[in-house]
């Protein structure tokens, strides 16, 4: 991927903080493309005849990261796909990473992070959303087991990954609370005050 024609933002946050919710707007309405890792990796689970279906239905119930390996081949392979006739796209790559090996094999081999769009929100109301949505959402992972570890893994593995981004400077530090529309102003707002 040319960096040149290529631009990427990692969306983080923890589980339920609303990062699809935001990436859809943006999408709408900046000409953002948008890639979910735990969207990719669910199709890929779902996918007849692939090799990892087994492995990611277990590593997404206990709420562990999928070796890094399988969720970066599925990135590289979607934003190919996604890139215009002139091989350029700006994207939204969403709840990744979250482990710092996949951050510097991404970075490495794929494409610089131009920032990280950070969205914080207390686990409290993560826990609400999350059971929230789990009436409907068919998630194997949205009940209360599944949630407990997701939020375990965060705050070990994932969130000292975007504490790294801050000591560098690259978060940009939006809050989840209030309605899903002014969470998005203070997204736009946020995104424009960085130039983005
Ligand atoms: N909602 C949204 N905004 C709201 C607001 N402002 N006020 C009130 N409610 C709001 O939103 C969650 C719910 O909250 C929805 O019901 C929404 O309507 C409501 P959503 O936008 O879906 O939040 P999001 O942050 O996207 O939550 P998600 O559950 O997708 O986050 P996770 O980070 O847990 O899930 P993800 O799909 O990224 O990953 C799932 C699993 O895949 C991981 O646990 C891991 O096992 C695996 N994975 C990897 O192994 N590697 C990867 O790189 C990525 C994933
Ligand atoms: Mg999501």
């Amino acid at each position: 991927f040319p960096t040149s024609l290529v631009s990427v933002v990692f969306v983080l946050g923890g589980p339920g903080a609303g990062k699809g919710t935001q990436c859809a707007n943006l999408v709408r309405d900046h000409g953002f493309l948008h890639l979910s890792a735990g969207d990719l990796l669910r199709a890929e689970q779902s996918r007849p005849g692939s090799p990892h279906g087994a492995m990611i239905d277990k590593y997404i119930r206990e709420g562990l990261v999928v070796p890094m390996e399988v969720t970066i081949a599925l990135l590289k392979r979607a934003m190919a796909d996604a890139l215009d006739g002139e091989g350029k796209g700006r994207f939204l790559v969403d709840g990744f990473p979250r482990k710092q090996d996949q951050a510097d094999a991404f970075e490495r081999d794929v494409a610089q992070a131009k920032a990280v769009l950070y969205f914080e929100c207390p686990e409290k109301e993560l826990e609400r959303r999350l059971l929230g949505r789990g009436v409907t959402s068919g998630r194997a992972d949205d009940n209360i087991e599944s949630i407990r570890k997701r939020f375990a893994t965060f705050t070990t593995t994932s969130y000292p990954v975007i504490a790294n981004y801050a000591a560098r400077g690259k978060v940009i530090n939006v809050s989840c609370l209030g309605d899903p529309s002014s969470v998005y102003d203070r997204t736009q707002r946020a995104l424009a005050d960085v130039g983005i």
